[in-house]
């Protein structure tokens, strides 16, 4: 009769706790983030409906122009409805899920302003720890450290000044201009990335390299498809690129030492976790020259009226991934050590690798290297990624015939890079003298110990 008893109290309670549970269903949009986004792909749905989901569950992955993303609930309810299917293409300002929630009233009148069109700033108080008066929320201020921006410098322009995530998407397109433009969601699943990838694992987790020959197709008829995510991204840009009047300039480096320096140091930097290729040599020159001439690690402003020396070297490396051409870049390579850059290297090639580069990676570059030449070819005529103002592309790496300073004949490890300078603020000659100076840091190493800080 107990155990009776305490089975019916249980339905009881369980069935008036869901009517009074019974919220209003609140749909959870993609917010319109301007440059021209309209639409993701998703990838996968994390739940179904009638699942009970609380705020920060993953509820679905799905790709956007530059990264996959995952997508986290902003509520605590139960699913209602899924406005789509795997891999449909979901579209920016339209619903992507409904959830009913918890909550009574108080959600149900927020939700009245994410109806608006000019939602997306009052949708970042969603992230908000109720009655907890901070500048900005816990998500914006984990984006503000990992693009090392000052909350202090953003102007917020959320209630009460609050700084929200798309201020800090502004600043730093402001700054250094995105690559590409910036992910359309409010909240990621860190810890879903691998973040920190231990430097003991990454020899082994580091990316085989694509198929050098793709498998043949051979088709009996015409195929048309949408251009999606990246290829989106990369149409965009590249026609932004088409502006600018590119200023080409050639040269060969001698990289002989550079190599046997590489082959010593490799082992030692494979024992710390660490695989040691050319591109952090490559990169670290790359800084050490624009300390010299900072007007290579510029961005010019949309109207071609400012110029922005940037004080932060974000070096971007071409990629070349399953996804298509990404260009993560590397923060602050003027602070950092050869070493520190490859560890940098290994964990941005493994993310890309399984398609994980986040914003922060994907954003803030100030000038690109596109090492083609771990591919093949000689020459490129590498194209500028607006609004940064200079590009090198490295060639492959040949063992060629030439004459040392004796003039005797030797094998020499020859590389060729071609840059590019956006000639409205770069003349050949400062192009060429930034060309020089990288060259003879690599082709005596030795001379970048004495810059190295
Ligand atoms: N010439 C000859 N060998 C090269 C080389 C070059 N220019 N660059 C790299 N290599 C070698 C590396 O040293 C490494 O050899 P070891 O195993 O003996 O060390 C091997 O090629 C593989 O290197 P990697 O590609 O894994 O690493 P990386 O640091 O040299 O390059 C990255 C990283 C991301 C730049 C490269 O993987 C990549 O994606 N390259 C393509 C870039 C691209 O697509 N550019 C075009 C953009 S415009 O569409």
């Amino acid at each position: 009769a107990i155990r009776y008893l305490y089975y019916v109290s249980r339905t009881l309670l369980r069935h008036l706790t869901r009517s009074v549970s019974h919220g209003p269903i609140m749909q959870f949009k993609l917010s319109d983030i301007g440059e021209g986004i309209m639409e993701v792909v998703v990838k996968e749905w994390y739940v179904k409906e009638g699942d009970k989901v609380s705020q920060f569950d993953s509820i679905c992955e799905v790709q956007s122009d530059k990264a996959s993303v995952t997508i986290t609930s902003r509520y605590d309810g139960v699913i209602r409805r899924l406005h789509y299917a795997a891999d449909d293409t979901a579209l920016v300002g339209k619903p992507l899920v409904d959830i009913e929630t918890d909550t009574g009233p108080e959600v149900a009148q927020e939700e009245d302003v994410v109806e608006t069109p000019a939602m997306s700033r009052e949708e970042h108080t969603h992230q908000e720890i109720k009655g907890h008066k901070t500048q900005a929320t816990p998500a914006v201020r984990r984006l503000a450290l990992e693009n090392n921006i000052k909350l202090s410098e953003v102007v917020g322009t959320g209630k009460d000044g609050r700084i929200l995530k798309e201020d800090i998407l502004n600043f730093l397109a402001k700054q250094t201009g995105a690559i590409l433009p910036p992910s359309p969601f409010h909240e990621t699943r860190e810890s879903q990335r691998p973040k920190e990838v231990q430097p003991a694992s990454l020899p082994a987790s580091l990316p085989a390299s694509l198929p050098a020959r793709p498998q043949p197709v051979l088709s009996s008829q015409d195929v048309t498809e949408p251009l999606k995510g990246f290829h989106r991204a990369m149409m965009k840009t590249m026609t932004a690129a088409l502006k600018i009047p590119h200023f080409g300039l050639c040269d060969e480096v001698d990289l002989s030492r550079l190599a046997a320096l590489r082959s010593d140091l490799r082992g030692i930097s494979e024992a710390r976790g660490v695989k040691l290729s050319y591109m952090p040599f490559f990169i670290k020159a790359a800084s050490l020259g624009l300390l010299h001439f900072p007007v290579l690690n510029a961005s010019l402003d949309e109207a071609s009226q400012n110029i922005t020396y940037k004080a932060a070297h974000n070096i971007g490396l071409a990629m070349d991934t399953s996804q298509g051409l990404l260009v993560p870049n590397v923060k602050n390579v003027q602070l950092l050590s050869v070493f520190e850059i490859a560890r940098e290297l290994n964990r941005l090639q493994v993310l890309g690798s399984s398609g994980q580069l986040g914003t922060s990676d994907l954003t803030g570059g100030t000038f690109t290297l596109s090492n083609i030449g771990s591919i093949g070819g000689t020459y490129a005529k590498p194209v500028i990624l607006p609004p940064e103002v200079a590009i090198g592309a490295l060639g492959k790496i040949q063992i060629l015939p030439r004459f040392d300073s004796n003039g005797e004949l030797v094998k020499a490890h020859i590389l060729n890079v071609s840059w590019s300078a956006d000639h409205r603020v770069i003349d050949g000659a400062t192009m060429c003298r930034f060309s020089n100076l990288w060259r003879q840091y690599l082709e005596n190493p030795a001379s970048m110990v004495l810059d190295l800080k």
